[in-house]
Formats: structure tokens, sequence, C-alpha cells
């Protein structure tokens, strides 16, 4: 195994060099469990790179007012250590940012995976080298390091998008972003606030934002589709069952479709009467949260009159909530069926449209034609703001990919063979960029899943093929071409058959200028996937070729 001493490149005298078995990229979610695994389980010296001065990801970077994850707080965290899981205590019924990452920085703490965490720095570039089948990494700090294995824990929502609108740069108050928000927040208190944007992160600040401000103006560009999350703290009771039952629960996650540990209903809702389907919506409803998809009815997302009778469902509870009828019709989604963009979790967001300090702003019908010095221009006129807060999302799955400069072999640039959409085997890998791995790439469950589950299966696949290359003396592994395009057309098939083709999201590419109109994630659920990339694993790797070194040629090969 290689020694972490610093060495010198042979090519390279005055510049020192450090030799490691892996390298990752993030700490957060992924970066903190890849860490543990290869460092602590596996005896490999391991950095870390992490562009935030501390741990947490998504959950560093994202601390807009009402910024909370919409998987409830007892399955949003890890299950690999049973007496982490028994210890910590979730306040609410989902968890918030804050409790979120002090709960990231509690596993930190736990298990000491700081100390080979290089903060505040950017990898820039990585590059495989032929000669001698490793890595070359830089850092925007001037780090170089030679590292066996490279593993991605990017996020897939890292990269913020603020959109191109002409006078952007002019305003003269404040603007942020919502994946960039002020460590020490921000004071609205008798500001004019104008938000652009109603994803998740619209949804969950416009109401706390409202709230605080003089006047908040909601920029909307596209109506939305949101179920009451029912907030709260959460039961005692409740969670202490919970504990009791964890690796059960767990374990139904991890064979689910989503990553949460519902029970699907197998029955279509189109088999029931009118009466009983809106009960049957009602009592989800009610009950608040994700299990409106997840526990409804099984073809809400695949069959289009199935999902006509949710999408009218949500309708008419929008048309209930907004008092004005103008208003409300404005905010009723009529140009794509529910959950076809992401489906969002919401507290109070349509109430808040009820209120004397809110207005709603309509730019699909008088679009955006400026940022001026004093706020935003549209078709209808001037908006005069103190505050312009960019709840405009992410270039999501790959851009975080496209801003380093990963070079596989003979070069190849990983942008430019993802120029099309992005191409991996099983989302884990792409061929040509050997032993390079990616944690929820494209082409993985990912975003469409609870992310925790989904980050744990592909840690411990990740160092199972690690550890059998280990066993069998083998030094590199690169996906096969033929596998990766099988794989890609099989996540296009299943996409076809959902309600996802049906919108402009951010899953297809849809909100970046330019982007190719790909579905990036994968569809078929997380438990159909665990199941294919276990009989990879257990058939020896297929659709992979595993070699003792680059030019002895395949000493292992299954494909
Ligand atoms: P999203 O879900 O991508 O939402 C971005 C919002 O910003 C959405 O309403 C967009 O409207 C709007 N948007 C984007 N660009 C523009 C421009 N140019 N003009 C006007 N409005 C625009 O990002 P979020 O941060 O809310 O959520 C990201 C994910 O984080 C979320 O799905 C969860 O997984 C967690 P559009 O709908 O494109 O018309």
């Amino acid at each position: 195994m290689p020694s972490s001493a610093a060495t010198t490149d042979v090519d390279r005298p005055d510049v020192d060099v450090r030799v490691v078995d892996a390298v990752v990229i993030g700490a957060g979610f992924a970066g903190l469990y890849m860490n543990r695994r290869l460092r602590d389980e596996m005896g490999m010296t391991v950095q870390v790179f992490e562009a935030g001065d501390d741990v947490g990801g998504t959950w560093y970077w994202n601390r807009y007012p009402g910024a909370r994850c919409d998987s409830e707080s007892y399955i949003y965290c890890y299950s690999f250590d049973k007496d982490l899981m028994q210890e910590w205590e979730w306040s609410g019924k989902y968890p918030e940012q804050p409790e979120i990452l002090r709960y990231l920085n509690h596993v930190a703490d736990r298990f000491d995976l700081r100390r080979n965490i290089a903060f505040q720095t950017r990898v820039t570039a990585a590059h495989y080298d032929e000669r001698t089948d490793r890595w070359d990494v830089e850092t925007d700090q001037g780090d170089k390091v030679s590292a066996k294995f490279v593993v991605t824990a990017v996020g897939c929502l890292s990269s913020g998008q603020i959109p191109n609108i002409p006078g952007r740069d002019t305003f003269r108050g404040d603007s942020y972003h919502t994946g960039a928000w002020p460590h020490d927040g921000v004071d609205f208190t008798g500001k004019r606030v104008g938000v652009i944007g109603t994803g998740s992160s619209g949804v969950q600040s416009i109401p706390v934002i409202a709230s605080q401000a003089g006047h908040t103006y909601v920029f909307q560009r596209t109506p939305q589709y949101a179920v009451p999350a029912r907030h709260g703290t959460v039961d005692k009771a409740f969670l202490d069952n919970v504990k009791k039952n964890y690796d059960d629960l767990y374990e139904q996650a991890r064979w689910s479709l989503g990553g949460q540990p519902y029970t699907l209903k197998d029955r279509s809702a189109l088999s029931v009467s009118d009466e009983e389907r809106q009960a049957i919506y009602e009592a989800a409803w009610q009950e608040g949260g994700f299990k409106f998809i997840l526990s409804t009815f099984n073809d809400i997302g695949a069959d289009r009159r199935a999902n006509d009778t949710a999408s009218e469902f949500i309708r008419a509870k929008i048309r209930e909530m907004v008092k004005d009828p103008e208003v409300a019709e404005k905010l009723v989604p009529v140009d794509h069926p529910f959950t076809s963009k992401r489906a969002l979790i919401d507290t109070n967001y349509f109430d808040t449209y009820n209120r004397n300090n809110v207005t709603l702003v309509d730019i699909r019908h008088a679009p955006i034609q400026e940022i001026t010095p004093a706020g935003i221009r549209t078709e209808d006129g001037e908006y005069e703001l103190d505050i312009i807060v960019f709840a405009t999302g992410f270039d999501a799955m790959t851009g975080t990919f496209n801003r380093i400069d990963i070079q596989g072999r003979d070069g190849e640039k990983l942008k430019e063979k993802w120029a099309h959409g992005p191409q991996t085997y099983l989302g884990v890998a792409t061929a040509g960029f050997p032993n390079l791995f990616m944690i929820t790439g494209p082409g993985s469950p990912s975003v469409l899943s609870n992310m925790p589950v989904s980050i744990e299966q592909h840690v411990e696949w990740i160092s199972g093929v690690i550890e059998h290359m280990r066993e069998h003396d083998l030094d590199v592994i690169e996906a096969d071409a033929g596998a990766e395009r099988d794989w890609v057309a099989h996540v296009n098939d299943i996409a076809e058959q959902t309600m996802f083709m049906l919108a402009d999201s951010w899953y297809l590419g849809a909100n970046i200028p330019g982007k190719p109109r790909v579905f990036m994630p994968y569809p078929g659920g997380v438990g159909p996937y665990r199941q294919k990339c276990n009989e990879v694993a257990e058939a020896g790797y297929v659709g992979f070729t595993l070699s003792a070194d680059q030019t002895a040629g395949a000493a292992s090969s299954a494909s």
C-alpha cells in the first residue's frame, strides 16, 4: 500500500506531490462516510478536500430561512453505526438545516473525521495518468496529490445558478442565492424583498421571509404543486418506537422506491370510487409529507389519468387556501402534472399569499425584462426592492463535475464526454475514467430518493469493490462502454414511462440554458437499483474490467 509521505514527482522535481490511496472530494453526508469507510475501516490513506470551511455539504451552504429536509428526521441520517442512531435525538418531524448541520458536525467529531480534511480547498483538476494508473489531483490552494482512487462526493445540487438577467449587477441593494446564504443570516425587517423562484428553496423560504419583511414580491415563472409538511415537534413515543425498530425500518427503506420506510399501497388511483379516492388523498393530506405520493396509490407517477386525480385534488386545495380567486388561479399549476417536477412539501406556503404584505408577480405572463439599480422591471412595470433573493436553483447533477477539469484516459475530458448528457454505468463510474467513483452520480436514484439511504448504499458498494480489488491484487477498475450504453438506455426507457418527461425540470437539465435535455437520475427506485448493484458485484463486477495493471491487460474481466 502506498505511503502518505511526501514524495517528488519524477517529471516535476520542483513540486512536492503527496501520495495517498484515495482522494475524496466533498465533506457532506457522502464524503464523511466515505472517509470513515476507507480510512478507518479499510486502513487506507485518504485526503478529503472540501470547499467550505467546515463539514456539511448541502447543509453547510443552504442556510436560507426555512431550509429543511423533506424526509422525516428519523430516516434522514446514517445507519452505519447503531450507537449513533440510538444516541441522536431529533427535535422535529423534519430536520431543519441547523439541526442537520449539528448532526453532521457531531458525526465528524465522534469519528474524528476532520483530521484528514483540507477545508476551504476546491479541487480544480483530476487527471488520470496511464503510465502509473493513478490520478493527479490539484486544488486551488496549490495542493498536488497522487491518488490511486478518486471518489466524488460533490452532491447533486451544489452548483448554484443565478440567471443571467440583464442589469443583474446594477442592483443597488443586496442580493443572495439560497444555496450560498450568509452565515450570519439576513435581516429582512421592514425591507422590500423580491424572491425569484418557487421551487423547494422558494417555497420553504417565502413564508419565513414574508413574516419578517416589510413587503415581499414573489416572482413566479411556474406555479407549483405542494403538499403540506405538517411540520412540528416530533412525538417522543414515536421516536422511541422508531429506535426500537430501527433495523427493520432501515431495511424497509433500503428496498423501497424512494428510500423511505413507507408501505407503497398496491392499488391504482383508478381502482377505487371517487369518494374513496378523495378520502385517501384527504387523509394523506392531513398527515402531510411524501406519504401523499408514496403511500396512497401506485400509479400517480406513471399513469396520466391516475395522476390527474392527484393533480386535481391539489389544485382544489390551492383554490380553497388562497382567498383571492385571481391570485389563486395564478398559483394553480396547469402546465405540468404533479410529480413531473420535484414534488414540494410546504409550511404555510399558499397561506402566505393571503397576507397583505405579499404580492405574487406572474412573470410567465409579464416576464422580467431587467434588473435595475432600484429593483426588478417586468413587462408590467418596475418593482422597487431593497433585497433580491435568487431561489433559482442549481446546475444539477453535472454542474459540479463540469467545474472540475477531470481528464481520463488519453486526456479525454469528462465535460466533453458528457456534452450531450451524462453517461455512466450505474451512476457510479464512467467508461474511460478508471478508478473514479461517483457517489450518487447521474444515473443513480440520488435526488429521487432519501439521500442518506442512497449515499450509504454507494459508499458501501464502492468500499466493497475496492476491498475486492485488494483481495485479488487488482489495481484498475473501469466501466465498459457497452455496459454504460445499456445502462443509459435503461434509465431513459424507465423515465419515458413516467410523468418526469412532461415538465421542464432540473431533472432534465431544462433550467440551464443550453444544457442537453436528458433525464439524469435513475427513476426505477432504490430497491431495484440496489438489487442490480448487488447482482453486478456478486457476478464479479460484471460490466467492469478489472486488471492488475494497465499494460498487463484484463486479469479479471466479467463483462
Ligand atoms: P429549483 O427547484 O430548480 O427551483 C428554481 C426556481 O427558480 C423555479 O421556480 C424556477 O422556475 C425559477 N427560475 C429559475 N430560473 C429562472 C429565471 N431565469 N427566471 C425566473 N425564474 C427562474 O431550485 P430549488 O433551489 O428551489 O430546489 C432545488 C432542489 O433542492 C429541490 O428540488 C430539492 O431537491 C432540494 P421554473 O420552474 O424553472 O419555471
